[in-house]
């Protein structure tokens, strides 16, 4: 039978580009795997770059990713939209932009608050031993991963980096602890 609606709170998680040239993206799936929640879509990209008089561009020759040029313009903008203000948020779009990043959809029970639980602290410095920040990264301004704060906050995300038909509803069936 499908998993009732509380099984199915969705969020989305970015493995940013700095955890993707450290070579961490299977580090950060692993964690989500081992908890116990359900990947329900995933796409490594390359966010297009604005560059003065030129737009957006992705200044990458793509050799591993053949969807990484359909990240369309504005989408971090968007994506960081509380953020356009902040005095770092143009480092913040070079940093994102810097180089490709995994875009995820993870499933389960109470998964975006159990995920910030297991992202950490904003402030690296801040961030407890064993979450993945306070594992993985030394700065606010290279923190590895990005995690919806709110089951409204992640229905929004979601449709800004992936198509519905992207994300894959599938059933493990074979214990009482998965689904
Ligand atoms: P979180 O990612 O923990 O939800 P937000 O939404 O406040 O935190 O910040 C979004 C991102 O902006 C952070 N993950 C980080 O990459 C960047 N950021 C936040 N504060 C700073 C800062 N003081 N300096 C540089 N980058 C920052």
């Amino acid at each position: 039978p499908p998993a009732p609606p509380e099984l199915r709170e969705q969020t989305l998680v970015l493995v940013k580009p700095d955890a993707v040239q450290r070579r961490l993206v299977g580090d950060v799936i692993g964690r989500f795997e081992r908890r116990g929640f359900k990947l329900v879509a995933m796409k490594l990209l390359q966010v297009p770059e604005l560059q003065e008089g030129r737009g957006y561009v992705c200044g990458y020759p793509c050799i591993i990713a053949p969807r990484c040029h359909q990240a369309d313009r504005g989408l971090l903008d968007r994506h960081y939209q509380h953020l356009q203000q902040k005095p770092f948020y143009p480092a913040l779009l070079a940093y994102m932009t810097s180089g490709p990043l995994v875009a995820m959809v993870w499933e389960g029970y109470n998964v975006v608050r159990s995920t910030r639980a297991m992202v950490g602290d904003t402030d690296s410095a801040q961030a407890a031993a064993g979450t993945i920040r306070g594992d993985l990264s030394m700065h606010v301004s290279r923190n590895v991963v990005h995690a919806s704060d709110s089951v409204e906050t992640a229905l929004r995300e979601i449709g800004f980096w992936f198509q519905r038909d992207e994300l894959v509803a599938w059933e493990s069936g074979d214990s009482q602890y998965t689904y």
